[in-house]
């Protein structure tokens, strides 16, 4: 078995019940707070509700993102050509154990990871000590970038 964990997002219709309905879709064996963030990439579009998800998996990654892909498209979510537009659920392979991957379609860590406090702060409410492979625990990246290095 492998711990994965799961960026949850959602800023269309139904934010919390979108996120707690694809949280036990997907099998999560834990679920981050939920915390309600400003938009990222794109601003001009509503606010987000974001979680993290731990789940404990005897998939591949590439299983476990096809199982993401399917609960996204069982909940509503049409991926359009926009790429940062609203979206009524979005779920983010971040980690797969301390795996580094970089197949086509499939990046883990998850590229931005390092980036998005709405992804960094659920994390390490989860787990603090949890590794990003090639950063370091979540909460030594998230102490860089609140000191601004
Ligand atoms: O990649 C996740 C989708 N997304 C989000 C999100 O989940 N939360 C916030 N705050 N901004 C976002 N922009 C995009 S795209």
């Amino acid at each position: 078995m492998t711990r994965a964990y799961v960026g949850l997002g959602s800023n269309l219709g139904d934010r919390e019940a979108l996120i707690r309905e694809a949280a036990q879709l997907i099998g999560a064996t834990r679920l981050s707070s939920i915390i309600e963030t400003e938009p990222w990439g794109y601003e001009e579009q509503p606010r987000f509700l974001n979680a993290v998800a731990e789940v404990e998996t005897a998939l591949t990654a590439r299983e476990l993102l096809e199982a993401l892909l399917a609960v996204e498209r069982r909940l509503g979510r049409e991926r359009t050509g926009e790429r940062w537009g609203p979206r009524t659920i979005d779920l983010d392979l971040l980690l797969y154990g301390e795996e580094r991957i970089d197949e086509p379609g499939l990046v883990v860590p998850h590229p931005r990871i390092d980036e998005r406090l709405f992804v960094l702060e659920p994390l390490a409410e989860l787990d603090p000590s949890v590794k990003i492979p090639g950063k370091g625990t979540v909460s030594d990246v998230l102490a860089g970038i609140q000191s601004g290095a």
